[in-house]
């Protein structure tokens, strides 16, 4: 194919430099001479002509041309070119690039394809000119670190996918390896996914005590979760990227709270595109591994911006070791848990509410929310459970009044830790903190707090 792009300078020429410079089938036909070097010298193949002469075209010789694009600003010198083009060429493809208005205009000339450019800024362009303020971020992110700065790359307790692939990312943005950027945890990775993930893109993730976290002056950053998260004080954190509302204010060098993203691995694949840098298959991999299970594969508490990260990502990832890693199998004893759990599940008025007992993996209180979401007249699920000395308690919600997060928070926030989304959420409170404020843990007192609590949101919208 011969493409000719008629242009008055290079603006179009740098729109599209890097599918241009590739194929030299490009041929940019421009009316400024230092546009004409200016696309030479990037790679492109162009010529400098008076655009409205006949003359110029008959020496492109148009035969030679399968297509050609127009892309005139002026509307009188883009007429004055399309009838040129027409007159020497009755069956030249022509695509004009114009304003809505122009480009709606019926012509009549079935080779004719006029596009508005409103659309194309929109779809190529957008999302690049957003790119300035990822941009600058990274820019920020790279200068916090020196380069013989020992990095801890912090996550939550228990280390979920999310986490995982922006801890990668921001190794890779760094430049750095594992050596002297491990990822870390006071905890460990408990959920069979969650393994399945670390053992198949051999990940590794040490466990860190809060004395050795900044040993040898070794720095912070935080991914996927926030300084408030954690029992004890950080001393010193360089830098926070999480997608969780924000609790508590707290200090960092550097940070970036995105509450109304999915997923923290959306931030990081905006940074990694923003910096030019194309992830390996196990990064892409990783980060879409961390979107699809944040955001319950796009539909739950996702943005727009998580589409795109998503879309973006899709053709770099190994998607089958994805399906590995999300068909975990499920213990005998906690099926079981979770059958009897259900046979005392009680509704009232949509919400459904179940305390399991005592139970061995904490993941199966999550996973039990988000099954109950699934029967018929649910709104809200909530789960909770014994897990050692915590009370962990897991909220879902589907319906119109969306604050499970808020709701959470109220509740526990004083008496242990509570956060989430709009549309799910989490507490954990040591079980005796639980008991000196409600008196017992059971079913009904957790229903009791949390029912109330969804009424009265419900009333207030209402009223
Ligand atoms: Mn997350």
């Amino acid at each position: 194919m011969q493409y000719l792009a008629i242009c008055e300078d290079d603006l179009l020429f740098q729109f599209m430099r890097k599918s241009v410079t590739k194929r030299s089938e490009v041929l940019f036909l421009v009316h400024d001479p230092e546009a004409a070097k200016r696309i030479k010298r990037h790679g492109g193949s162009s010529r400098w002509a008076e655009l409205e002469k006949e003359e110029t075209y008959k020496k492109i010789r148009l035969d030679h041309i399968d297509q050609s694009i127009l892309f005139i600003r002026n509307p009188e010198l883009r007429e004055e070119i399309y009838s040129l083009l027409r007159r020497l060429k009755q069956d030249l493809p022509i695509l004009s690039l114009a304003s809505e208005e122009e480009a709606s205009r019926d012509r009549n000339d079935p080779a004719l394809r006029q596009l508005p450019i409103e659309d194309i800024f929109q779809e190529f362009c957008g999302p690049q000119l957003l790119d300035t303020l990822n941009r600058q971020k990274v820019e920020k992110i790279r200068s916090l670190f020196g380069d013989k700065d020992k990095i801890h790359i912090l996550l939550q307790h228990d280390p979920d996918p999310d986490g995982i692939g922006g801890a990668l990312a921001l190794r890779e943005l760094l430049g750095r390896k594992r050596a002297t950027t491990p990822i870390v945890t006071f905890g460990g990775v408990t959920r069979p996914e969650n393994l399945a993930m670390i053992r198949l893109l051999d990940v590794q993730i040490d466990r860190i005590t809060y004395e050795d976290l900044h040993h040898d002056g070794a720095k912070l950053a935080l991914v996927d979760v926030q300084p408030p998260y954690f029992d004890r004080p950080l001393k010193h954190v360089d830098l926070v990227v999480d997608h969780h509302p924000k609790r508590t204010p707290f200090s960092a060098g550097f940070t970036d709270l995105r509450s109304q993203y999915g997923a923290t691995s959306t931030i990081f694949t905006e940074y990694l595109r923003a910096a030019g840098v194309e992830p390996s298959q196990r990064l892409a991999t990783a980060l879409l591994y961390g979107i699809k299970s944040d955001t319950l594969f796009l539909e739950r508490g996702s943005h727009y911006a998580d589409l795109e990260a998503f879309t973006f990502l899709y053709p770099f990832a190994n998607r089958a070791m994805i399906t590995r890693m999300e068909r975990p199998a499920l213990p005998r004893a906690d099926l079981e848990a979770l059958g009897r759990a259900l046979s005392r599940l009680q509704l009232d008025n949509g919400v459904a509410v179940i305390h399991m007992g005592e139970i061995k993996r904490e993941d199966v209180i999550p996973q039990m929310a988000e099954f109950c979401l699934q029967i018929e007249g649910v709104d809200w699920a909530v789960v909770s459970g014994l897990c050692g000395d915590r009370v962990v308690i897991s909220v879902r919600n589907v319906g119109y009044v969306k604050s499970a997060g808020d709701i959470l928070k109220r509740l526990f926030d004083e008496i242990g830790s509570a956060g989430g989304h709009r549309s799910m959420a989490k507490a954990v409170v040591p079980i005796e903190r639980f008991k000196e404020h409600f008196g017992e843990v059971s079913e009904k007192v957790i229903r009791e707090a949390i029912v109330s609590l969804i009424r009265q949101r419900e009333q207030e919208l209402r009223g």
